[in-house]
């Protein structure tokens, strides 16, 4: 490839006389933008283990009080993106959130897009839309754009969850703002027991029938249910995933990041072939290795990776006797819709 001109060769009067006029030229930075054959991601691959994470968290519950943080979070930075951008990946956010017993996280709603997957405790719930939804370990609570949201626990132990929002990519669009409100009425049905088993949607008219985002709360129970049913049904399938989704069109259940649950066998080993989106992997069961050039990650329960896109990782689950459970995030949707998604085999 040709190497270009740089910004040194131009004189310097020339080159303020261009600044003078807020222009730039192109050539000494098009290798930079458009680097040969893939993407410089700026994302390293980066594991946060929850043994390190969780007394770090706790010391934020006894140092701030809820009033003064309002989401007690501690936030999964990527170095490479510099910590103080609150990035996992250039779309992906990533938080470790703690409730204490009594405690409420005050109802506001925004433009971003959050989901929450639950790591430890019982008896906090997460109210969305007027839709109290229970918090148990490994649920996935939905909290789409623009619905009121507020967290209170009403349980004798803490409570953490992972909190997965596409906040880098609505902030860098210059659309991320909140709206603060008062504390929610909460609506009697539950769209979760309404939409809890597979393959049947209420009918002809359901509530929330005509908004895009019908279920909010996917239980584990359920989940893990589906995924040991695919295993059982399906010996030879490739993968044993199954996808977060709305299930009145089918589609992926939020607009920019996509959401799955992976189960591996005992002692299964999968290859992923590198994907244009960057992945998070969070371990809700089990152990799992994920093992990529130049890096080995080993997940033991409630530990949380990112990796960059275009990377082609293998996870596996070296344990012979039981399986592991991992919670995917990733920026698919987005890509897809952006028509930039690939997959490299
Ligand atoms: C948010 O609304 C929550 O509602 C948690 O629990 C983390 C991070 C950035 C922006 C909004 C929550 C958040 C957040």
């Amino acid at each position: 490839m040709q190497e270009l001109g740089r910004l040194e060769d131009l004189p310097e009067d020339y080159r303020a006389a261009l600044t003078a006029q807020n222009l730039v030229p192109l050539w000494p930075s098009l290798r930079a933008v458009l680097p040969p054959g893939k993407p410089i991601p700026r994302t390293k691959p980066t594991c946060w283990p929850y043994q390190t994470l969780r007394p770090l968290l706790i010391q934020a519950g006894e140092l701030t009080p809820i009033e003064k943080a309002e989401r007690r979070v501690l936030v999964l930075a990527n170095p490479g993106h510099g910590l103080e951008k609150m990035q996992a990946s250039a779309t992906i956010y990533l938080g470790m959130q703690l409730l204490l017993p009594g405690e409420w996280a005050p109802a506001h709603r925004h433009t971003p897009n959050a989901v929450r997957m639950i790591v430890e405790g019982e008896g906090a719930y997460t109210t969305v839309d007027g839709e109290k939804c229970l918090m148990c370990r490994g649920d996935l609570i939905l909290t789409p754009t623009g619905l009121w949201h507020e967290h209170g626990h009403d349980g004798d132990k803490p409570v953490v969850w992972l909190d997965v929002l596409d906040l880098p990519m609505v902030y860098y669009m210059e659309a991320s703002y909140v709206t603060e409100g008062k504390a929610q009425a909460v609506t009697p049905e539950s769209a979760d027991r309404a939409y809890q088993r597979g393959g049947v949607v209420p009918s002809p008219v359901f509530t929330r029938a005509s908004q895009p985002y019908p279920m909010l709360r996917y239980p584990w129970v359920e989940v893990r249910a589906a995924l040991q049913a695919l295993a059982a049904s399906q010996p030879d399938i490739e993968a044993v995933q199954v996808a977060y989704v709305n299930p009145e069109t089918g589609a992926d259940c939020q607009k920019i990041l996509g959401f799955s649950a992976l189960m591996l066998r005992p002692g299964e080993r999968l290859a992923l072939p590198a994907r244009s989106s960057a992945m998070v992997f969070h371990q809700i069961e089990g152990c799992a290795a994920v093992s990529l050039d130049g890096h080995q990650f080993s997940l033991g329960e409630a530990d949380t990776c990112c990796i960059p896109g275009y990377t082609p990782l293998t996870l596996s689950n070296s344990a012979a006797d039981q399986p592991a459970f991992i919670f995917i995030a990733d920026d698919a949707p987005l890509q897809k819709k952006l028509g930039v998604y690939e997959v490299r085999h």
